[in-house]
């Protein structure tokens, strides 16, 4: 049996959990309490000093994280300079290769300078200068970017030099000439190498410093290919026009005799020739010319005007058959002015003194080629018919006035010739 008083007890705890269990269910106030309260407990399980430890943590972590990003970045940068590394070096490589490419594919020309006859007129033989015995020397005919290796063999009692007319070149290949670059002693040889970049028509020939050599017939024609030809033709002819002086004798053996070398460094080239040292004036140019004969009066010249090296009427004529697009490279490697006319056609002018293509283009029947000029025309063969291509200058397009002669040739259609050679039917 339960006392009164543990009965009172029992009695008065159910009656009070049932009172609060009943309010908390029905008010929102004890429900706010009971969070609170709630929250209270969690907030006193956290010390202050876990809380400190937690801060520096986090704030470790966060400077760590900074490093890591400075890290991140610091090898971004050098997987960056590492990637411009491989790829200049990649560049260099192809550079090279092209280089090697280039010296492998390096076009080779041999020319060699000696004294030479050469029949101008029949019955003529003029003794002068010349390029593996041809005049003109042979011609140099490169695409445009292609290395050029050009071995000169100085075959004559006298120094020498060559000039690539128009190609720009470093000065180590076409500067002043002087000992170790590019002045060519007797039975000595050098090699000239370049990059032609410019395409065009231009020519070779010895430095001003041997000037008469160019006038007894050391020259030849350069032709620089395109890469991407602009427009098509069916022919490509050079014509190089030039005078031939003969000479009674034999070529001066003092020929560009008296060059002095320059060594490096040097600004002046001393010479000796008659003309300066009567005004006393050696010391002021570079570039002392050379007499034919050292106090001597030059020898009594005739002229023989030239076409590829040979007078009219021996000058091969141009065969053109109708509808044939002509490119005609002109160059004039003598020292007088030629006015030029071509019978029959317009020339298109499209070029003058290298790779300038001239647009608008302009259309000429006489054109005027100065000294080292070079001009290249086109046209189209479409008059049908025997023509002439000459200088209009008398004295430049006879032999001394007698026809023909000189600077002429004959352009012809080649079916009327075929036609004109058929026997005739009935
Ligand atoms: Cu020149």
């Amino acid at each position: 049996m339960k006392s009164k008083l543990s009965q009172q007890f029992s009695a008065s705890h159910s009656s009070r959990q049932s009172l609060f269990s009943r309010t908390a269910k029905a008010d929102p106030i004890f429900r706010t309490l009971k969070s609170a309260l709630a929250a209270l407990l969690v907030s006193m399980t956290i010390s202050p000093m876990t809380a400190l430890a937690d801060m520096e943590e986090a704030d470790s972590l966060a400077e760590e994280q900074v490093k890591e990003k400075e890290e991140l970045k610091d090898m971004q940068n050098e997987l960056n300079d590492i990637k411009g590394n491989i790829s200049g070096a990649l560049g260099e490589l192809s550079d090279l290769t092209k280089k090697m490419d280039n010296q492998a594919n390096a076009k080779e020309f041999h020319l060699f300078a000696r004294e030479t006859g050469w029949d101008t007129y029949s019955g003529s033989n003029v003794h002068c200068l010349s390029y593996n015995g041809k005049i003109p020397g042979p011609p140099i005919v490169i695409q445009e970017g292609e290395l050029a290796k050009i071995v000169l063999h100085n075959q004559m009692k006298v120094s020498t030099s060559l000039q690539f007319h128009g190609i720009v070149v470093p000065h180590t290949v076409g500067g002043i000439p002087r000992s170790g670059q590019g002045l060519v002693e007797p039975g000595q040889t050098f090699v000239f190498q370049f990059v032609a970049r410019q395409p065009g028509t231009f020519w070779y020939h010895p430095q001003l410093i041997h000037p008469n050599q160019k006038q007894l017939g050391l020259y030849g024609p350069i032709v620089v290919q395109p890469r991407l030809k602009s427009r098509p033709y069916d022919k490509d002819i050079t014509l190089i026009f030039s005078e031939l002086r003969k000479s009674p004798q034999a070529v001066p053996a003092n020929v560009a005799a008296k060059v002095t070398p320059l060594k490096a460094g040097q600004a002046k080239v001393k010479t000796t020739t008659s003309e300066e040292s009567a005004e006393g004036d050696q010391q002021k140019s570079n570039f002392r010319a050379v007499a034919w004969t050292d106090g001597a009066t030059p020898p009594e010249v005739e002229t023989d005007y030239l076409i590829n090296g040979k007078p009219a009427p021996t000058v091969p004529a141009i065969e053109l058959r109708k509808g044939e697009r002509v490119k005609l490279r002109l160059i004039n490697a003598g020292q007088e002015i030629v006015p030029l006319q071509l019978g029959g056609h317009r020339m298109e002018i499209v070029a003058v003194n290298g790779g300038d293509r001239l647009e608008p283009h302009v259309f000429r029947d006489t054109l005027t080629l100065n000294p080292s000029d070079r001009v290249d025309v086109e046209f189209t063969a479409d008059n049908p018919g025997v023509w002439s291509l000459c200088s209009e200058s008398a004295h430049q397009s006879s032999r001394k006035g007698r026809f023909p002669g000189g600077m002429a040739l004959v352009v012809r259609y080649s079916e009327l010739r075929a036609r004109q050679q058929q026997p005739q039917q009935e």
